[in-house]
């Protein structure tokens, strides 16, 4: 290692950070380029940081050619002399000078060359800001060598320029080779973060363990993003109490903190957030998350109603007994609130039918097979309720999740049933009158009423017949002509009613 870079590591012991432009802290470097930029315009602006090793080596460079000149002069032609076994490469350090400065027009450098020339030696500059877009931004007197800066520099559009020097004689031929001298723009924090969006939307299960993803909220910088001037910071300014969301300052992932999280308490949380540039320090902006809860099956349906009284009337299949009204307090509408009533015991041999009313979530008991009241008068069903989809937590035992319905079943008069119909018999030809033709028996399925069947003709068109009303026998009353017209290949057809003196139902 060389004496002057020893000194250099001397002096950077003692000088915890070195930076380039207005804000230079380092004496050493302070009397070599001072002042390479304008006095920080801004209180907020914040001169880019370099690494150690270019810090070292632009310090070393610097020093060895500077150190005995003015501190705003550059001799860019100027080498360093080679020092021991190491020969190190030789960088001109590049003058840094911050954005938005005002001070104008603003020297930023005066550069020199060693050539001895009658009549002085010209200087010029070309390239970006110069000659090429955007025009004019430096300029150098051409006797001085003073660079000046002429216009506001924003670093966002461009970040460096890189000019190219020459020194010429008079007649304009060249001294020297022609070297770059590059500018570099100090960034300052003149850019406010800014959101992507103004409303993050996430969604999250109720019931979320703590630590769960819900959503990520997501801010720009344009300020230089190896500085504080967009270092980003995200927070949670408002959201309600209890604070069940976190946002991570760096990335700005947002999720659950506390377990507590129940969609039939509230559905939405709508939280306020900050994002702030310098580490959450400087300029900031704001943006909301809506966080909507999705529903789980946590609670079990409910009957309202733990017992239950229906009546039916008997002999009738595909009718509504009743209505079995049930509560459920998640997402209506969802597999997680649908109720499915389905019957456990009472109707060993399946009379009745359970289907659930889309609209109401009611069950509704209907009959889907006939009933009879004289063999089965009262049914005592036990019913649960479930939903479609099972249960996700484990909720507090449902209270009611089963019920008793006592069915009454209401007996209707039934007609009387001949137990042979059609009945056929046979009479010889010219039978007197007074011949027994048939003994008609109905039976009234009505048998727990006290009920009497009687018998009458319907239809006799020969008027041949004579029915018994009480006892339904059948005698003829006269002889039937062979030649009636209702004699049809010697089948006569006569109708006989049945009547029991039960009311209609
Ligand atoms: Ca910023
Ligand atoms: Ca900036
Ligand atoms: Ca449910
Ligand atoms: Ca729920």
């Amino acid at each position: 290692m060389d004496t002057a870079l020893l000194l250099a590591l001397g002096l950077l012991a003692q000088t915890p950070s070195i930076r380039l432009g207005p804000e230079c802290c380092c004496p050493l470097w302070s009397t070599l380029l001072s002042p390479l930029g304008p006095q920080s315009p801004d209180p907020g602006l914040q001169a880019s940081t370099v690494s150690f090793t270019e810090q070292l080596e632009t310090l070393v460079s610097a020093w060895l050619t500077l150190a005995p000149r003015r501190p705003s002069t550059l001799y860019p032609w100027r080498r360093p002399p080679a020092l021991g076994r190491v020969r190190r490469a030789w960088v001109i350090p590049p003058i840094s000078v911050s954005e938005n400065y005002k001070g104008l027009p603003y020297m930023l450098v005066q550069i020199r060359s060693d050539k001895r020339q009658p009549g002085g030696v010209i200087y010029s500059i070309q390239g970006p800001g110069v000659d090429e877009e955007p025009l004019g931004l430096f300029s150098v007197e051409k006797f001085s060598g003073r660079v000046f800066l002429n216009a506001e520099l924003d670093r966002e559009k461009t970040s460096s320029y890189r000019l190219k020097v020459f020194a010429l004689d008079r007649g304009g031929s060249v001294l020297e080779e022609p070297t770059d001298l590059e500018i570099v723009v100090v960034d300052q924090n003149d850019n406010r973060p800014a959101f992507v969006q103004e409303v993050f939307a996430g969604r999250v299960l109720e019931g979320a363990a703590p630590g769960t993803y819900v959503t990520r909220a997501e801010a720009t910088d344009a300020d230089d993003p190896d500085t504080d001037n967009a270092a980003l910071h995200y927070s949670i300014l408002a959201q309600g109490s209890p604070e069940l969301f976190s946002i991570h300052e760096r990335t700005g992932e947002i999720r659950t903190v506390h377990v507590g999280l129940d969609r039939e308490a509230v559905t939405t949380y709508n939280l306020t957030l900050q994002v702030a540039d310098m580490s959450g320090q400087g300029l900031s902006a704001t943006a909301s998350a809506i966080i909507s809860v999705d529903d789980i099956n946590d609670n079990a349906p409910e009957f309202t109603r733990g017992k239950l009284l229906m009546e039916v009337t008997e002999a009738v299949s595909g009718v509504d007994v009743g209505r079995l009204e049930v509560e459920d307090r998640d997402l209506p509408g969802s597999p997680n609130w649908v109720a499915n009533v389905t019957i456990l015991e009472g109707d060993p041999e399946g009379h009745f039918g359970i289907r659930t009313d889309p609209r109401t979530n009611e069950g509704v008991l209907s009959v889907v097979k006939p009933l009879d009241y004289e063999s089965h008068a009262h049914y005592e069903l036990r019913v649960s309720v479930q939903n479609e989809a099972p249960l996700q937590a484990a909720p507090p035992r449902a209270q009611r999740g089963q019920a008793t319905v006592s069915i009454r079943v209401q007996d209707v008069n039934e007609a009387p049933v001949f137990l042979e119909n059609p009945l056929r018999t046979s009479l010889a030809e010219g039978a007197p009158p007074g011949t027994f033709v048939a003994s008609f028996s109905a039976q009234d399925p009505d048998t727990v009423q006290l009920q009497r069947v009687s018998y009458s003709k319907d239809y006799d068109p020969e008027d041949w017949l004579q029915v018994d009303g009480a006892t339904g026998q059948i005698q003829t009353r006269r002889v039937l002509s062979p030649a009636s017209p209702f004699l049809k290949d010697g089948w006569y057809r006569a109708i006989v009613l049945a009547l029991d003196d039960g009311e209609q139902p």
